[in-house]
């Protein structure tokens, strides 16, 4: 959490969203697969996406393909410094629906922080993943520190 945390200091402050940092780890391994911060790609990307996104680009494969691969180990863990999302303003898929869409490779994520209700209110991210089998886990201590950053364009003096 320390790791996506210091993902997250690198995505530019914004009003509009957080700064989220995140990291798909194999377990077995300890291995990093990919890393990814809110704004890393270009257009209005989200950190648990880009870390998707990043790895499929990497096999040259269209990520719709991930599930279908052996990129990804069967109980891949996913680090996010927030909650990932239910529902995005923008109308673009939501971080939920892109880990379900890996038909279940992802088997936990860590998360370091509850959404705000700033912008969709009450995210239903963690819920939803719960429903479907996911195991997620808060990572406690360190969530003034990643509320601080991902708050940070925010405005309000802070
Ligand atoms: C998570 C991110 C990120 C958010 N949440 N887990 N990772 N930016 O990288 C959640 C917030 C949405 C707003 C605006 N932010 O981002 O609810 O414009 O950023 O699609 O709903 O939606 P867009
Ligand atoms: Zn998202």
């Amino acid at each position: 959490m320390r790791h996506a945390l210091s993902l997250s200091l690198l995505s530019p402050p914004k009003p509009t969203n957080y700064r989220v940092g995140a990291l798909l780890v194999d377990p077995s391994t300890g291995t990093i697969l990919s890393t990814g911060y809110t704004l890393e790609l270009p257009g209005n990307t989200h950190a648990e996406q880009c870390c998707f996104t990043k790895l499929a680009q990497a096999h040259s494969i269209p990520e719709s393909s991930l599930a279908d691969s052996d990129i990804l180990p069967p109980r891949t863990v996913l680090y996010t410094t927030m909650e990932p999302c239910s529902e995005r303003l923008s109308g673009n898929v939501p971080c939920v629906q892109r880990i379900l869409a890996l038909g279940g490779k992802v088997a936990t994520v860590y998360v370091g922080v509850k959404e705000p209700e700033t912008f969709v209110g009450d995210n239903k991210g963690r819920r939803m993943l719960e429903e479907k089998g996911i195991r997620v886990v808060s990572v406690p201590g360190m969530e003034e520190d990643i509320l601080r950053v991902a708050t940070a364009g925010h405005g309000g003096g802070g």
